[in-house]
């Protein structure tokens, strides 16, 4: 992106200043448009940030934010990516109005507003990501399986360069938004204020007893008091895992530790295979909206 200075044309290099104008346009859309699910389109943006994000393989040093090659098929047509489109187009006309960001600085900067637009904590980010080509992108299969126990967890999150602590809290995520048989197969929420970032889904976990749903849909869990929410396989090998186990306990009870703990993570997720020519201590902290 350039600028003219007394005719001459300079590169535009943006500041501070100018992102926190992209987070309240991104705000300001999240509050305008609340016709949409539970009333937010800041879950969406949540998982469009993980999701380009977790295609880090640490060892290739490939996959990652930096790129956002979600762009194109066949990523955008992979499995695990069913729905994002409606998060990609939601932030188009950001994109428009900002032309100088790259995609993949917009979307993982969209991930961090929507947490904190969500009440969750301050996500703390830096710019300095590339938009890449299609020849970029990632093999399907990198994103993790729902299906799945334990083991799968741990080998992808590993990839990703997570120990369990850090596993477990990022799956705390699920806090926000809910399942869509369109999408996934998989149906419901996790619990009853998707809109809100708390620690619930961690408290229902372990207070809820979760049965087997019995439906035609893929096998997932369903909650004893209400049948309305629900619960993944994935989510159920969080507590049947005795090394996950102690973490969301320890959530469950302590929302200020997940807020923390959960907040360092995500920050470290949106970062993974980013070239950064800035330090850590240069992260913008944006200020929420009203
Ligand atoms: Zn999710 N996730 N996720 N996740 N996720 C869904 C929805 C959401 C897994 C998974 O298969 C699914 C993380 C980890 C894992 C969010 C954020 C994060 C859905 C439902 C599935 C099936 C999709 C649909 O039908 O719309 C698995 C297997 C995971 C790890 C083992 C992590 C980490 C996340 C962020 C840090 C969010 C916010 C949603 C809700 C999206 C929405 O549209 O409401």
């Amino acid at each position: 992106a350039y600028f003219y200075l007394n005719g001459e044309k300079k590169p535009f290099v943006p500041g501070q200043a100018d992102y926190q104008k992209v987070y309240d346009e991104i705000a300001r859309k999240l509050a305008d448009e609340t016709d949409y699910d539970d009333g937010s389109y800041g879950p969406v943006l949540v998982r469009l940030a993980w999701h380009a994000s977790g295609t880090y393989d640490k060892e290739t040093n490939t996959g990652g934010s930096n790129g956002a090659t979600m762009r194109f098929a066949p990523e955008s047509g992979h499995g695990a990516n069913a729905g994002l489109k409606t998060a990609r187009d939601f932030l188009e006309p950001i994109k428009a109005q900002f032309p100088w960001i790259t995609y993949s600085d917009l979307w993982t900067l969209a991930g961090s507003a929507a947490i904190q637009e969500l009440g969750g904590p301050v996500v703390p980010w830096r710019p300095g990501r590339e938009d890449k080509e299609i020849v970029a992108c990632t093999p399907d299969g990198r994103l993790p399986d729902a299906s799945q126990g334990h083991r799968h967890i741990r080998d992808v999150f590993g990839r990703m360069g997570f120990d369990d602590r850090e596993m477990v809290a990022l799956c705390g995520a699920h806090a926000l938004g809910r399942a869509h048989t369109d999408r996934s197969g998989f149906d419901g929420p996790w619990d009853f204020s998707p809109t809100v970032f708390s620690n619930e889904f961690f408290r229902l976990l372990v207070e809820e007893k979760w049965n087997q749903r019995k439906w035609n849909g893929p096998a997932q869990f369903t909650d004893k008091t209400t049948s309305t929410l629900m619960m993944l396989p994935t989510d159920i090998a969080l507590i049947k895992d005795k090394g996950f186990k102690s973490h969301v306990e320890r959530y469950a009870k302590d929302s200020d530790a997940f807020f923390k703990e959960f907040s360092d993570v995500y920050v470290k997720l949106l970062e993974l295979g980013v070239p950064f020519q800035s330090k850590p201590e240069d992260r913008f902290v944006f200020k929420a909206s009203e």
